[in-house]
């Protein structure tokens, strides 16, 4: 696994830790989904419960992929197995992406605005120099918008354990080193 997709996973393993114990758990994934939810404020209802189950497929999946010792939660040494072994979560990864997307996307033209994308990430816990960065990465236009594909796409690479200089590598900040 390249350095770069351990750090990663190392930065969404602590910013899915909502409630801060150190573990992933039932708890994390429901505050989660309320943070995001209420940052899409354009989004309809519907693309909010699509996103709500995507959060809970995705903690759903975890649990029963990840739970080594059975306790309930997922330790970090357990979380880092899901990039070991993408193709385990290659669907629940995308499912998790489109949803997310789809509630960037709330008038379905196919784009996503900066000031959106900047509370939707927000919202998950990203620091702000870091999602423009990304938001920069993706090549937005001169209306300061990007494609929602990409940024789904981007979602996608930034579980690949194979990959490195990718606009996700912007979430984690200066490298150490
Ligand atoms: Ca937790
Ligand atoms: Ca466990």
């Amino acid at each position: 696994m390249r350095e770069e997709a351990i750090s990663r996973v190392a930065l969404v393993f602590s910013l899915f830790d909502a409630n801060g114990n150190g573990y992933l758990d039932a708890d994390d994934f429901t505050l989660m989904a309320g943070r995001v939810n209420l940052a899409a404020r354009d989004s309809d209802e519907p693309a909010k419960a699509a996103m709500q189950a995507a959060f809970r497929r995705y903690w759903t999946t975890l649990l029963a992929e990840l739970d080594a010792d059975h306790d309930g939660r997922v330790s970090f040494d357990e979380y880092t197995a899901c990039v070991l072994s993408p193709e385990r979560f290659d669907a629940t990864i995308a499912d998790f992406a489109e949803s997310l997307g789809a509630l960037g996307d709330p008038d379905g033209d196919g784009l996503i605005e900066r000031p959106l994308f900047v509370s939707l990430m927000t919202a998950i816990g990203f620091e702000r120099p870091n999602i423009d960065a990304l938001f920069d990465a993706f090549g937005p236009s001169d209306a300061d918008r990007i494609q929602v594909r990409t940024w789904v796409e981007g979602i996608k690479d930034y579980y690949a354990p194979d990959k490195a200089g990718i606009p996700g590598d912007h979430l984690v900040g200066d490298p150490v080193g």
